[in-house]
C-alpha cells in the first residue's frame, strides 16, 4: 500500500508495495542518519567505488583444474560435501556469475594458480603462463570484474612434507620459487590486459608439526626465496606483490616459517603489500587493530577476511563484530591522509580506498557453495556501509576528551536504520532486496547444481 499526497491508500501490487515502503523507509532513514551529519548518498556513493576480490576457491573446495587428484594438505581443510560443486572451468564461471548476479556492486575475481586451464594437458606449477588464463581474462573483462591471482604452493607432490620456498632442498626451493616468479607475471598479464591493477598473494604452508630445533634457518632461507621470486620488477600498474603470514596450520601447529612478524618485516623492507588474514591468529586476537598500525609503515594492504572458529577454520564471514572492527578501522584509515608526504596524500585524494585491498578467504562445502559467496559478501559489503553512516559525533567526543558521549553514541549507532539502507542500495543496484537472493539460489541449485 501507498499513500498518496492527498491521503488516500492506493492499492499496488506485492512488488509496487515493497518498493514503495522500501522508499518510504529510506526517507525516513535518511532524515535520522541527516541529524547525525551523514549523508547516506555519500556513504552509498563510496561504498559503489570499494571492490571485494571474490575467492574462487570456495566453488570447489579448493579443487583447481590441473590434470592430478592432488591431496589438499597444506594445513588446508574443507569439510562438507553439498552437492553440485563445480567440475570445470565453465561451471566455475557460471557459478560465479550466478553469485555476481546476487551481490550489488562491481567485485573482483581471486584466482589461484591451480585455476589454469591446460587442455587436459599435464603442465606442472613451474610452467605455467599467461595463457593458461586467456579464458578467465576474457570472460573478466566482459563481465567487468578484476582479477587477483595466487601462486598454489600446496596440494602438491613437491609440498607433501609441508616445505615449498624454505625447503632444505635447494631443487624444490628452484621449483617453487619458478612457480611463484610465473605466478607474478601471470598477475601482470592480467593487470594489464584488464586495466585494472592485479594483486599477486604469495603465502606459503611451510612449517613443522612438532617444536623444531631451528626456527632461524628456514626463515633465512624463506627471505633469499623470495628476494628471488621479487627480483624481476614488474610495473605497479599492472601487478602489486603481497606476502601473507600465519600462525599455525593443521599439521604445522608448533612452528610456521612465514609467522606475522617475519613478514611485517619483510614487507616494509622490500614494500610489498602485507596480507592479513582474519583467521591466521590467536583466536581472540584481532586484525581490525593492525590496520592503523601496518599502514603507517605501507602504503597499501591486503585483507582477508575470514572467520576462524577455534582454529583457521575459514568459516563463511558472518555479520559480526570482529567484521564490524575491521571495517570501521578501514574506514578510519582510509578517511586519513596516507602517509606524511605531500605525494601521498595526493595519490590517495583520488582514490581513498585503494590503500586496503579487500579479498574474502574461506572455503565451506557443507551449504550450498554459491549461498556461502553471496553471504559473505553481502556481509562485507554491509558491514562496511554500518562503518561508512558512522557519525561523525563520535569522533568529535573522543577529540573533545568526552569518552561517556563517545561510548553513549557508539552503543546507540548500533540501532541505526543502516539495514533499511542497504535494502535501498541493493534495489539500486538491481540486486534482490533481503532475503530474497536466497530464492534464486536455490531455484539455480535445482535447474543446475542438481544435474551435476
Ligand atoms: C591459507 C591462506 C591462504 C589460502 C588460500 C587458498 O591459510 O589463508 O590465503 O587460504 O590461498
Ligand atoms: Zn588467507
Amino acid at each position: 500500500m501507498r499513500f498518496d499526497p492527498s491521503g488516500a491508500i492506493v492499492r499496488l501490487g506485492a512488488t509496487a508495495m515493497a518498493k514503495n515502503s522500501t522508499h518510504l523507509a529510506t526517507r525516513v532513514a535518511r532524515e535520522r542518519y541527516a541529524a547525525l551529519n551523514v549523508d547516506v548518498d555519500d556513504a552509498l556513493e563510496t561504498l559503489a567505488r570499494i571492490p571485494i576480490s571474490l575467492h574462487c576457491w570456495q566453488g570447489d573446495d579448493v579443487g583447481g583444474f590441473e590434470n592430478a587428484s592432488n591431496a589438499l594438505g597444506g594445513g588446508l581443510a574443507v569439510t562438507g560435501n553439498y552437492p553440485g560443486k563445480a567440475r570445470t572451468p565453465d561451471e566455475l564461471r557460471a557459478d560465479l556469475e550466478k553469485a555476481y548476479s546476487l551481490i550489488p556492486g562491481k567485485h573482483r575475481l581471486n584466482l589461484h594458480a591451480m585455476y589454469g586451464e591446460f587442455g587436459g594437458k599435464r603442465v606442472d606449477r613451474d610452467e605455467i603462463e599467461p595463457a593458461h588464463f586467456r579464458n578467465w581474462i576474457t570472460w573478466a573483462e566482459a563481465n567487468g570484474l578484476g582479477l587477483d591471482f595466487n601462486p598454489s604452493c600446496f596440494a602438491h607432490p613437491k609440498a607433501a612434507d609441508g616445505f615449498t620456498l624454505s625447503h632444505r632442498d635447494p631443487g624444490i626451493r628452484k621449483f617453487w620459487i619458478e612457480h611463484c616468479r610465473r605466478s607474478r607475471e601471470i598477475g601482470a598479464a592480467m593487470g594489464k590486459k584488464l586495466g585494472s591493477r592485479c594483486v599477486t598473494n604469495v603465502w606459503v604452508p611451510d612449517g613443522y608439526k612438532d617444536t623444531p630445533e631451528d626456527r632461524t634457518e628456514p626463515r633465512e632461507r624463506l627471505a633469499v626465496a623470495l628476494d628471488e621470486v621479487f627480483a624481476k620488477p614488474l610495473s605497479p600498474r599492472h601487478n602489486l606483490d603481497a606476502v601473507e603470514g600465519k600462525l599455525f596450520g593443521i599439521g604445522a601447529e608448533s612452528y610456521t616459517v612465514g609467522s606475522h612478524e617475519f613478514y611485517l618485516g619483510y614487507a616494509i623492507t622490500r614494500k610489498k603489500l602485507l596480507c592479513l588474514d582474519a583467521g591466521h591468529f590467536h583466536p581472540t586476537e584481532s586484525i581490525a587493530d593492525k590496520i592503523s598500525s601496518v599502514l603507517l609503515y605501507l602504503p597499501e594492504i591486503l585483507l582477508h577476511v575470514s572467520r576462524g572458529v577455534r582454529w583457521d577454520s575459514d568459516h563463511v564471514v558472518t555479520f559480526n563484530d570482529d567484521l564490524l572492527s575491521i571495517t570501521r578501522e578501514m574506514v578510519t584509515c582510509c578517511r586519513r591522509p596516507a602517509g606524511r608526504s605531500a605525494k601521498n596524500r595526493q595519490r590517495d585524494a583520488g582514490d581513498t580506498f585503494r590503500r586496503v585491498h579487500l579479498g574474502l578467504d574461506y572455503f565451506d562445502a557443507s551449504i550450498n557453495r554459491i549461498a556461502a559467496w553471496v553471504i559473505g559478501t553481502r556481509n562485507l559489503l554491509k558491514a562496511l556501509l554500518v562503518a561508512l553512516l558512522e557519525p561523525p559525533g563520535i569522533r568529535a567526543a573522543e577529540q573533545a576528551g568526552d569518552h561517556t558521549a563517545r561510548l553513549a553514541l557508539q552503543e546507540e549507532a548500533r540501532s541505526l536504520p543502516f539495514g533499511v539502507v542497504w535494502d535501498h542500495y541493493c534495489e539500486a543496484k538491481e540486486v534482490p532486496v533481503g532475503e530474497a537472493w536466497l530464492a534464486e539460489v536455490k531455484r539455480y541449485e535445482k535447474d543446475v547444481l542438481a544435474n551435476r
